[in-house]
């Protein structure tokens, strides 16, 4: 029997950014890993599925979470790792706003400190709203921020974009953050 798509998904997210260690599987220093590795451990490990059926997941994911080499071979996650990689992107300059969405319990901490990675490796934007808003609403009850990541870039602050065109920085400063109203999003 073959692993359900969105099982499928759910087990690559977790083994290719945070736990590759629970199938024995080795990430290089970029985060890519064998598709043949991948294919034997996963399946040893009890979640059944071939080549066909993780290209169909590939293409798929409804965020483009997986990426694959140009050759076929390697596999990695396109952003949200919590296992230390470099994905090696080049810096890009962003859109003149980029939105955060997050849940409101963590607005008071978020004014204060700013946008922090917490278990990621880097802080991920979003291009639009409603994006960000979906974002949000997978920890609560969703709040909205712009982001002034024009003046963060005129400032030299690096931002890059992941194949799937989630946007990552390192850190997001309070001062490049605007609460937008409940309501107006
Ligand atoms: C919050 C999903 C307190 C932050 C999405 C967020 C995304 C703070 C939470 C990707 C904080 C971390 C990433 C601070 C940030 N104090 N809370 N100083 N700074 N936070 O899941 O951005 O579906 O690690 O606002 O689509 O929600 O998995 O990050 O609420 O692209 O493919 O701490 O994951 O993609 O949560 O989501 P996360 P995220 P997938």
């Amino acid at each position: 029997m073959t692993t359900d798509p969105l099982h499928l998904s759910k087990f690559l997210s977790y083994v290719l950014r945070h736990k590759p260690d629970a199938i024995g599987l080795a990430l290089d220093p970029e985060g890519w890993a064998s598709v043949d590795e991948l294919i034997a451990k996963g399946n040893a490990a009890g979640t059944p599925f071939d080549r066909d059926d993780l290209l169909a997941v590939i293409a798929t994911s409804d965020k483009k979470r997986f990426s694959l080499s140009d050759d076929g071979t390697r596999i990695r996650a396109a952003q949200g790792h919590s296992v230390t990689v470099n994905l090696n992107l080049d810096p890009r300059q962003p859109p003149d706003v980029l939105y955060h969405g997050t849940a409101t319990r963590f607005v008071e901490a978020i004014l204060a400190q700013g946008l922090t990675p917490q278990t990621r490796q880097q802080v991920h934007l979003s291009a639009d709203e409603v994006t960000a808003l979906k974002v949000g609403k997978r920890h609560g009850k969703p709040a909205l921020f712009t982001v002034d990541a024009r003046r963060m870039h005129d400032q030299g602050l690096i931002f890059q974009q992941a194949d799937n065109g989630v946007w990552l920085t390192d850190h997001v400063p309070p001062g490049f953050l605007t609460l937008v109203p409940a309501g107006k999003s």
